[in-house]
C-alpha cells in the first residue's frame, strides 16, 4: 500500500484469533515449572479497507488460549466499525472491561488487539512500526534467552555454548535451585564455558523470600553477573528496593508490570536498576510507549520480555533501550523470522511489525 494512504482512516471489521502450540527447540526450566511447548494465540485485525494487522500472545497455559479468544470476541463486538486509533480504542476498552478489571487475561487480550491495531496503521502507512513511533529501524543488542533452564551443570554448560550461535554476546540462566550451592554450581559451570566477553544474566522467577534473596544476592555479587532478575515476589517493591540498594549486582524486574502504572510505582519505590516490561502485560504498543517515557524520565535502562519481533521495533523507539530478550518460539509460524546478526536483532524495514503467518505452519500447530 503506498504511503499516500497514511492519512486514510482504517475501520475495524473483525478480529480473528487462532490458538496454536509450538514445540520449543530449547526447553525452559524455570523455578516455577518447565515450559516445553508454547501455546500462542495468533490475532488478525481485519479492516474494511483490506489491511490486516497482526499480533500474537503467549498464553502460558494451553487452556488460556480459548479464554483469551473469547475476550477478544467481546473486544471485536465493542469496537466493530470504529476507527483504528489505538489510544482511543484502549480508553474505550478499558472502560468496557473496568468492572472485571483490566488485568490477567483481559489485559493480555487488549494488549494483543492494540499490537494488531498499530500493525494495521503501520502497514497502511507503508512504514515499519519503529518508524511510525519516530525511530529509524536499526539493530538492537539481543541476548539469547532460549533454554538454560534448571538442569545439571554440565548439560547447562553444553547448552550455553550452543546458544552463542548467531553471535550472541549475552545469555540468561534460570536459577532457584533448592540451595545456594546448586545455584553457584550452575553459574560456575556456565561461566567457565562462556568466552569472557559474553554477559550472563540470571533469573529467579520470584523463587526467593527477602532474607534468602539477600543471602544468595550477596554470594552472586562476586560472580560477575550482568543482572539479577525477579529474585523475590514481583510486586514487593520495598523488598526489591532493599536488594537494589544493598547489592552491587543490578536488580532487573518488569515482566509482571501490569500496565505502565505498575512500573511507575516500582520506579517511584526505587525497586529496580533495570526494567523489562512485557508487551502483553504492559498494554501492547500503547502501554509500552507510556512505560518507555517513564523509563526515560527516571533514566532507567529498559529491556523487553519475550515477543522479540514486535519488541525490536519498540526498543528502537525507547530512549533508554537496553537489551532485547531473544526467543525463537514464533520462528516456525512466520514467513520471515526475526533476523539476528552478530548478536543484534535487525528491525525489519518492511511495513508494519513484520509478522505474517505461514499458513501451512498455522494449520500444522493449530489447537483443536
Ligand atoms: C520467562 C518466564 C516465563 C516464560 C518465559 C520466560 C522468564 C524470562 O521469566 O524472563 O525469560
Ligand atoms: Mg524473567
Amino acid at each position: 500500500m503506498p504511503p499516500s494512504s497514511a492519512a486514510a482512516p482504517l475501520t475495524i471489521r473483525a478480529v480473528r484469533a487462532v490458538g496454536v502450540e509450538v514445540p520449543l527447540r530449547f526447553a525452559l526450566g524455570t523455578s516455577r515449572g518447565t515450559i516445553t511447548r508454547a501455546p500462542l494465540l495468533l490475532i488478525d485485525l481485519q479492516t474494511e479497507e483490506g489491511v490486516t494487522g497482526r499480533a500474537y500472545l503467549f498464553c502460558y497455559l494451553r487452556e488460556a488460549a480459548p479464554a483469551i479468544a473469547a475476550i477478544l470476541e467481546e473486544v471485536a463486538r465493542c469496537v466493530k466499525g470504529d476507527r483504528v486509533a489505538p489510544l482511543d480504542l484502549w480508553a474505550k476498552l478499558s472502560a468496557r472491561f473496568a468492572l472485571i478489571g483490566v488485568q490477567g487475561i483481559v489485559r493480555m487480550a487488549l494488549a494483543g488487539f492494540d499490537v494488531a491495531a498499530w500493525d494495521a496503521l503501520a502497514i497502511a502507512a507503508g512504514r515499519p512500526l519503529a518508524a511510525m513511533l519516530g525511530a529509524a529501524p536499526r539493530r538492537i543488542p539481543a541476548y539469547n534467552s532460549c533454554g538454560l533452564g534448571l538442569m545439571a551443570p554440565e548439560a547447562l554448560a553444553d547448552e550455553a555454548e550452543r546458544l552463542l550461535a548467531g553471535g550472541f554476546r549475552a545469555v540468561k540462566l534460570r536459577l532457584g535451585y533448592p540451595t545456594l550451592r546448586e545455584d553457584l554450581a550452575a553459574v560456575h559451570a556456565v561461566r567457565k564455558r562462556l568466552p569472557e566477553h559474553v554477559a550472563l544474566m540470571v533469573d529467579y522467577n520470584q523463587a526467593l523470600d527477602l532474607p534468602e534473596a539477600r543471602a544468595r544476592g550477596r554470594a552472586l555479587d562476586r560472580e560477575g553477573l550482568y543482572w539479577l532478575e525477579e529474585p523475590i515476589r514481583h510486586d514487593d517493591y520495598a523488598g526489591c528496593a532493599a536488594l537494589a540498594r544493598e547489592l552491587a549486582l543490578p536488580v532487573q524486574i518488569g515482566e509482571n508490570f501490569s500496565e505502565s502504572a505498575a512500573m511507575a510505582g516500582a520506579l517511584a519505590a526505587g525497586a529496580a536498576d533495570y526494567v523489562m516490561p512485557d508487551l502483553e502485560r504492559i498494554g501492547g504498543v500503547t502501554g509500552w510507549q507510556r512505560a518507555a517515557s517513564l523509563a526515560a524520565a527516571h533514566r532507567v535502562p529498559m529491556s523487553s520480555h519475550l515477543f522479540p519481533e514486535v519488541s525490536a521495533h519498540l526498543l528502537a523507539a525507547t530512549p533508554t533501550c537496553h537489551w532485547l530478550e531473544y526467543v525463537d518460539w514464533a520462528d516456525v509460524l512466520v514467513e520471515q523470522p526475526l533476523r539476528i546478526e552478530d548478536g543484534f536483532a535487525v528491525v525489519p524495514d518492511r511495513p508494519g511489525n513484520g509478522l505474517v503467518w505461514n499458513e501451512d505452519a498455522v494449520a500444522r500447530y493449530r489447537l483443536s
